[in-house]
């Protein structure tokens, strides 16, 4: 799991950038206040033009991976001042910290959530998926992967990107969490450093849990999901009503939306399913949760999802999980 190993600063007039790392291990390397050429100088295989690149652009977000020696890559995220100058978080994207580290053919796509209010993507849920060796995308089995480094850190920015061009910062980005992620301490600061980095508002990233995911320690599971909500993203319950998905579970969770399972969606024209449906979503809206009917596969649906109380849909008939550039190219064409 990736840490935040400190802050950034880049100040326009001087031309100069500051570390102050909270990791030791990187305190006495790069701590301090650099010209770019001294960086270049000082660290071999330091990509000093990447970085002079990314903090020149006009860009209001910066993000951009430097290289130091030995495969040390580290990531600086953060935002931009009208001057020029900017500041923000720094991560270590690999290190021999990172044995979990899935590696770089981990690739996010993103599917689209409509809000069935407004008919309007508001949102998406990033997918993991891997590229095989001819380079298309296939799904693998996640559930026994720690997941959330690479994903968290893709997704996060492709949000802060999705807003940007949009000029949207209410649009979200729903992010699965699996149990080997909610075992690990470091995922909480994670979370922070992206949301401070990218200067999100913290609701817009929505953390993506199912029972299932906490089974092999509740108790560890638990105390990592309130920090989680301490830091002010959102909680979302997966896959709700089948499999593992029990009312002590929503008992105890302090979440902020319900994704009602596609087995129960598929059944939609089922009179007893629609019963249950509207039951569900009236207990979430008293708990004030938003809920999402998830494998939406025709839009003839849609009105029946509305009159049920649902407040957003998502699945093929609304667009599949795609790469970034496609996916932006969606989200501006609607
Ligand atoms: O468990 P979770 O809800 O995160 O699962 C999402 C999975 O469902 C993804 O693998 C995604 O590709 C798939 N999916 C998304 N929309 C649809 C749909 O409309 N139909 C079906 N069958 N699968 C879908
Ligand atoms: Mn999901």
């Amino acid at each position: 799991m990736t840490s935040p190993i400190g802050d950034w600063q880049w100040n326009s007039a001087s031309e100069r950038v500051s570390f102050a790392m909270s990791d030791p291990k990187y305190s006495q390397i790069l701590e301090g206040d650099w010209a770019l050429e001294d960086l270049g100088r000082v660290f071999d295989g330091f990509s000093q033009e990447r970085l002079e690149r990314a903090l020149l652009a006009s860009d209001s977000n910066v993000s951009v991976d430097i290289t130091l020696a030995a495969g040390q890559v580290l990531q600086l995220i953060g935002i931009q001042d009208e001057d020029g100058s900017a500041r923000g978080t720094i991560l270590a994207l690999s290190s021999d910290l990172d044995e979990n580290e899935p590696g770089p053919e981990l690739v996010p796509v993103f599917q689209p959530i409509l809000s069935l209010r407004r008919n309007q993507i508001i949102g998406f849920e990033a997918l993991a998926r891997w590229k095989d060796r001819k380079g298309q995308l296939v799904s693998g089995d996640l559930k026994e992967t720690a997941l959330a480094t690479h994903m968290l850190i893709a997704s996060a920015d492709a949000l802060a990107k999705f807003q940007k061009e949009t000029a949207d910062i209410s649009l979200f980005m729903h992010i699965n969490l699996t149990g080997l992620d909610l075992m690990d301490d470091r995922l909480v600061d994670l979370v922070s450093a992206l949301i401070t980095g990218h200067n999100l508002e913290p609701s817009t990233l929505k953390l993506e849990l199912t029972e299932q995911a906490a089974l092999r320690d509740t108790r560890k599971a638990l105390s990592t999901i309130k920090a989680l909500k301490s830091t002010g993203a959102s909680l979302v319950l997966d896959d709700f009503g089948s499999g593992h998905s029990s009312f002590l579970w929503l008992a105890d969770l302090p979440a902020d939306s319900l994704k009602i399972d596609a087995a129960l969606i598929e059944r939609i024209h089922d009179k007893r399913v629609q019963t249950i449906l509207e039951a569900l979503t009236l207990m979430a809206k008293r708990l004030g949760m938003l809920t999402t009917a998830e494998g939406v596969e025709d839009i003839a649906i849609l009105p029946v999802l509305r009159s049920l109380g649902f407040d957003h849909a998502q699945g093929y008939a609304l667009g599949r999980p795609q790469p970034f550039d496609s996916a932006l190219a969606y989200l501006i064409s609607k």
